[in-house]
């Protein structure tokens, strides 16, 4: 048997790719075709990985950013040993296979995050380095390095171009992520055609004033300059690196290959014959010769890899047994036994305690309680620290020289902020936090739609929540933000009214395995209402009742965060004009759905038609609770700049008006 050569090896992924897409129909054979030969000689000489444990926690982690090409991953994939069948790569981009039109996290074996929208790869590889830093700071003793992996990301000039790449890769710089390597695919092509008309930053210059390692003009198609230039970005452990590599776009092809037509649409039979004359590919669609396969496989390397890193492990374990079992405990996503406890006892002690304070300062004494027995929460704000109050007491300050810690400092970076907290989730042994105002989760939206498209538990601490903030007018004045992050699939959503819903909303959120959860918090002061053990149990079902009346309520107020104080107000007035009410308090729409149907319709009775919700913001939601014969005071508009106050009276938030319409209902 011949010992492929390295081109050969690379060749593979270029046939499976081609063939792949050509068979589907769709998808982009140029990208795979351009960054082979990177691919093969990170993964064959580089990678620290097993294909048959991709869950394995000291495995370097591997970042397709420019997630379009994702037949390059599937072919490295299938080729190194994971469990991707042939027939998988053959069903490439159709339904309920693994090889889904982009690399999906869960569904691909050994597909680290969900790539496609540019920018985000990179972004939460920078997370799962910073993870992999602040792990290895909190946990490796001695000689003892337990976590001590490279995060390698590809990127192409769409992941440059946008913005968040700026974001993350400045943050990246400044806390030295040494172990982040980064390989630019410098094909000076994107979808539009060459890029001299769109792009032409100086990048090398750009990465150097971040403060990376940038190593320049390496021919990505050179086996040997892509092996020393990855040894040389190994070894600068103290800057993240970024490879400049110029490739060709759809390289092989002769009509197509450094040309915009290989990259998001199949070659076509005629020039798929001709790559295969071209570099010499002599097999069948899907065929890959038993020795390429055999030079590929990674499996047995993997598996000593994996072996030596456990052996090391037993030896920490030996020497550090308390360290070593919180580390397994937090590896597996497992929370520490005393944290039940902690946090009942707290929930208890806030209820009796029955301050009035704004929901944000609910959240950092929550934070306060609650940190202390959790050394998995990190997190922080994107330069709002002093007003999200994302900071507690015991919480200490990652720096560049020391990132033991457990607080971010994420500077005004709120598109990056969320997608590194999604990143460090990926990684593994933290539950990551990320604060701004309401208002601004508008800057960070597509991440929080891939935290909940991969299920991933990121916590999204929003304060300021409505026009309660007041005098910063309709600019930072949330309207519309709360019902749209309601309508992302699988995001939970909680607007709490006090100190006790508050803590509930931060334990639903530590306690979530398989979904984000967004904090809705108010600037503002808000009472802390009066509940029974049975209603702080029911919080957590999303809605329960609040306030009853003695036998059947004439009227039903469902109502949410600073609002509810509005309709007990309003409430009490009605019960002394002979109204029976009762009031709902709902801070979790989402939680509310899934609940059994008698649940819900213990707290929501059909035969009950007379309803009105209350929340300052857009009304549409509310239909579903209030159904057609019911009422919303919401607000349809942008927001006013005045003090609170002045600002809920003109929209309409006051005790009279809410009367009013329960009258009007009523008649
Ligand atoms: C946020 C985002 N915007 C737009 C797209 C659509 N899109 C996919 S690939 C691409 C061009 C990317 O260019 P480049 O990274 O250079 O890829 P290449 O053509 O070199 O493979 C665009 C605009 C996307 N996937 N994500
Ligand atoms: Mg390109």
């Amino acid at each position: 048997m011949t010992i492929p050569s390295r081109l050969e090896k690379a060749n593979a992924i270029r046939a499976l790719s081609m063939d792949a897409v050509q068979k589907a129909n769709s998808g982009h054979p140029g990208m795979p075709m351009g960054m082979a030969d990177i691919a093969e000689v990170l993964w064959c000489d580089f990678l620290k990985h097993n294909p048959s444990d991709p869950a394995w926690v000291d495995r370097d982690r591997f970042v397709l950013s420019n997630g379009h090409g994702s037949m390059l991953i599937y072919s490295l994939l299938h080729l190194t040993g994971y469990d991707l069948s042939i027939d998988e790569i053959q069903n490439f981009r159709q339904l309920h296979s693994k090889t889904p039109g982009h690399p999906e996290y869960l569904l691909t074996p050994g597909v680290e995050t969900t790539t496609g929208p540019l920018g985000q790869g990179i972004s939460n590889a920078v997370g799962m380095a910073l993870a992999e830093k602040v792990l290895a700071a909190q946990f490796n003793r001695d000689q003892h390095n337990i976590i001590d992996h490279f995060t390698y990301v590809f990127m192409g000039d769409g992941c440059m171009m946008e913005g968040i790449s700026h974001e993350v890769c400045s943050l990246a710089g400044t806390l030295g992520l040494g172990k982040l390597v980064a390989f630019w695919d410098d094909n000076n092509i994107s979808i539009d055609g060459e890029v001299d008309g769109w792009f032409t930053d100086d990048t090398p210059a750009r990465f150097e004033a971040y403060g990376w390692h940038v190593i320049r003009g390496v021919d990505g198609h050179d086996a040997q300059a892509l092996r020393q230039a990855t040894e040389q970005a190994r070894g600068e452990t103290r800057r993240p690196s970024l490879i400049c590599c110029k490739t060709i776009i759809g390289w092989g092809s002769p009509n197509k290959g450094g040309k915009a037509s290989s990259h998001g649409a199949a070659l076509g039979e005629d020039e798929v014959a001709l790559v295969r004359e071209k570099i010499g590919w002599a097999h069948a669609p899907f065929e890959i010769p038993a020795e390429i396969y055999t030079a590929w496989d990674a499996r047995d390397q993997g598996e000593n890899s994996q072996s030596v890193w456990k052996q090391g492990f037993e030896n920490y374990r030996a020497e550090h047994p308390d360290l070593a079992a919180e580390f397994e405990r937090r590896m597996a996503g497992q929370l520490p036994e005393n944290w039940q406890a902690t946090a009942k006892q707290y929930i208890q002690e806030t209820n009796e305690a029955a301050e009035k304070l704004a929901t944000r300062q609910a959240s950092q004494k929550t934070l306060n309680a609650f940190g202390p027995v959790l050394s998995e929460i990190i997190g922080g704000s994107a330069d709002l620290t002093g007003s999200n109050l994302t900071l507690w007491s015991d919480a200490k300050p990652i720096t560049t020289d020391d990132v033991s810690g457990n607080y971010i400092y994420f500077g005004v970076r709120e598109f990056g902020m969320s997608a590194i907290t999604n990143g460090i989730c990926l990684h593994g042994g933290f539950i990551p936090y990320a604060g701004t105002f309401l208002m601004f989760s508008e800057y960070a939206r597509n991440a929080l739609r891939m935290a909940a498209l991969m299920q991933v538990p990121s916590i999204f601490v929003y304060t300021h929540d409505s026009v309660g903030l007041g005098e910063d007018g309709p600019t930072h004045q949330a309207v519309e933000q709360t019902a749209t992050l309601r309508c992302i699939p699988n995001m939970s959503v909680w607007r709490p009214c006090d100190t006790v819903e508050t803590a509930v909303a931060w334990q639903v959120a530590i306690e979530s395995e398989d979904k984000p959860t967004c904090l809705l918090l108010s600037r503002q002061g808000l009472p802390c209402q009066a509940r029974d053990t049975g209603q702080i149990q029911n919080i957590r079902r999303g809605g329960y009742v609040l306030s009853d009346c003695a036998g059947e309520p004439q009227v039903i107020i469902i109502a949410t965060g600073s609002e509810i104080e509005l309709a007990m107000n309003a409430a009490q007035e009605l019960a002394i004009a002979g109204i029976k009410v009762r009031v709902v308090s709902m801070p979790s729409t989402d939680m509310f759905d899934v609940q059994d149907d008698d649940y819900r319709q213990s707290v929501l009775p059909d035969y009950i038609r007379r309803r009105i919700a209350i929340e300052a913001g857009v009304s549409n939601g509310w239909y579903k609770y209030v159904g057609s014969e019911g009422k919303i005071i919401g607000i349809d508009t942008f927001g006013e700049s005045a003090p609170a106050g002045d600002v809920f009276k003109h929209f309409g938030f006051t005790v009279e008006n809410v009367v009013n319409t329960v009258k009007e209902l009523l008649t």
